[in-house]
């Protein structure tokens, strides 16, 4: 198994402690073309994987001992699944006549993830005649083409292994014979386009809505051409990572307030949309209620989603491709679509800048000034959930990229995933910006010896999940506090200190400036700065920045 990966160009395995797993341990250690981490809780180590897999865009294994161990791998590889992360799960397990015989740390692992993997394999790993081992080499590179481009996403390998496990590694003796399958660029017939061009020509309202994606020149640069057309609104979001003074980048701002008229005005004849999870409830709200005549939607793998229940035609292909080979057909129209937004996003913008600078201390205050104050080549991870959403209001042009698990928008690993990402890049810069429940939950993420001197961390800690006092809903029912919120006073100092990174806290505007100014020094690294939020205020700027953007 360790040499079909090997060859099929694997390169990062994260390894967690067992001894049932102790032959892929070994095998994977002493193959020389494996960097190997260690990661002793086995949720984090796969959100860790996963963080690797997405940075280096390739795919990384994490190995596990049997048992529940296997369990604790599931909440990443659900991530990774709606995420397309190409996340390779290896999970040692007992020789199936062993499987619920009173044998210990032993469970019914075959298929355990079947809803959350793209495919999952049962393996011998004591696999020694021709016949077997021809059958798991097929099956490693059937799933390993899965995993990085048939079907992108998690696969499993469930591996049996029988004793003695110590002492055992992966034969070097027979040849493997690998297979790979390659990716065959997508045109779209002419007729075909000439049929499309002909529905998008015939429409003054085209909205073009990029979902989560990773930083990309080639699609950035086909928005904006298609941004040039008047008849076009491209809009996105802090996590499409595509950057245009023309965009609508900071929708839900945009489109507060809107009576059913002009919502009605603003909502497209035709959508487009591309990309993963869109953050804007509201944009998907509108667009359902006020639905587009025709929706294409553009993705690789998932173009049948239809998430406005609008859903015309789907086109499984890169959306640069797709919106390349279609824009020499389109012709500019005679419409004022594209400046109405625009002028309303000017509006937006003006007010929004008006509220913030007499904004009180509060989360809405801190992040913008810790938003507007990131160095230019920070690549910014948000935990889930109030991070993501308040970023989404502040001007994030100057940040290098922008990342959030938003596949299932967890909140139990949003800070391995980040730490997984800032192993894998040491000449980046990275930081996190979490919440205080969020932090908790995956505090393991500091439980890692790797040496991960490029990431800093800041939490906003509002005493709890501060989210659920300013979403509606929850901030009118009795159970709030308690089962909701959380409330909780905590400080990281001494996990801080605990695991070697510097600690500062900032209880207002005046401490947080002042704070800032080392925070985001080279020579402090390992840093996390806390910042501490009125739970009562939050709410109440939150609201009135609504109220004040709503005015007429
Ligand atoms: C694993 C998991 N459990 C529960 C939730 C539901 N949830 C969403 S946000 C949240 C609270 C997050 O609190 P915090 O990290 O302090 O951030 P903030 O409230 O400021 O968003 C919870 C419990 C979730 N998203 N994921």
């Amino acid at each position: 198994m360790v040499m079909a990966l090997a060859r099929l160009g694997l390169k990062e395995v994260v390894l967690c402690p067992g001894s049932r797993n102790a032959p892929l341990v070994i095998s994977f250690n002493r193959h020389q073309q494996f960097s190997c981490t260690s990661i002793r809780d086995e949720r984090s180590a796969a959100f860790f994987a996963m963080g690797k897999s997405l940075e280096r865009n390739e795919p990384v294994a994490v190995v596990c001992t049997s048992g529940s161990a296997v369990l604790n791998l599931a909440p990443a590889i659900v991530e990774a699944y709606y995420q397309r992360i190409p996340l390779i799960v290896i999970t040692a397990d007992r020789p199936v006549e062993w499987i619920d015989q009173g044998d210990g740390q032993t469970m019914n692992q075959q298929h355990i993830y079947s809803n959350y993997v793209r495919k999952s394999y049962h393996l011998n790993g004591d696999a020694s005649a021709d016949n077997d081992l021809w059958y798991n080499i097929r099956c490693i590179c059937e799933g390993f083409n899965i995993a990085t481009n048939k079907d992108r996403g998690p696969v499993h390998f469930n591996v049996s292994l029988s004793e003695p496990l110590y002492g055992t590694a992966e034969s070097s003796f027979y040849s493997v014979n690998i297979f790979k399958e390659e990716k065959s660029e997508q045109r779209l017939a002419q007729s075909h386009l000439e049929r499309l061009a002909r529905e998008a020509n015939a429409s003054q309202k085209i909205m073009l809505l990029a979902g989560q994606h990773l930083p990309g020149n080639k699609l950035s640069h086909a928005l904006a051409e298609w941004c040039q057309l008047n008849q076009v609104v491209v809009l996105t979001e802090s996590t499409s990572n595509m950057h245009h003074a023309d965009f609508i980048a900071h929708i839900d701002r945009c489109i507060t307030g809107l009576d059913a008229s002009s919502s009605k005005e603003l909502m497209p004849d035709l959508l487009i949309t591309c990309g993963g999870a869109v953050v804007s409830k509201r944009i998907k709200t509108l667009l359902r209620k006020f639905k587009p005549g025709a929706h294409w939607n553009i993705h690789p793998y998932d173009a049948t989603m239809d998430t406005y229940q609008a859903l015309t035609e789907s086109f499984s292909m890169q959306p640069a491709d797709f919106l390349q080979q279609l824009l020499p057909y389109i012709k500019s129209g005679i419409s004022d679509y594209k400046k109405r937004w625009q002028a309303l996003n000017t509006e937006k913008e003006l007010r929004h800048q008006q509220y913030y600078e007499q904004a009180s201390f509060s989360d809405f205050k801190a992040f913008g000034i810790v938003l507007t104050q990131i160095p230019a080549d920070t690549h910014l991870h948000l935990a889930n959930s109030s991070p993501v959403r308040y970023a989404q209001l502040f001007s994030y042009r100057h940040i290098a990229s922008t990342w959030c698990n938003r596949g299932t928008s967890g909140i139990d690993g949003c800070s391995s995933t980040a730490m997984g990402v800032a192993a894998s890049a040491e000449e980046k810069k990275f930081l996190l910006i979490t919440g205080d429940v969020s932090f908790y939950y995956d505090s393991n993420a500091l439980w890692n010896e790797s040496n991960v001197d490029n990431l800093k961390i800041i939490i906003i800690n509002n005493s709890g999940g501060g989210i659920f006092r300013i979403i509606e809903g929850p901030d009118r029912i009795e159970e709030r506090a308690a089962y909701l919120e959380t409330v909780m006073n905590s400080n990281a100092k001494y996990l801080a200190r605990q695991y070697g990174w510097y600690y500062h806290e900032a209880h207002d505007e005046k401490e947080l400036q002042r704070a800032l100014k080392d925070f985001f020094d080279e020579e402090h690294k390992k840093n996390i700065l806390e910042i501490f939020t009125n739970p009562e205020t939050n709410p109440e700027v939150l609201k009135s920045y609504w109220e004040f953007l709503n005015k007429k």
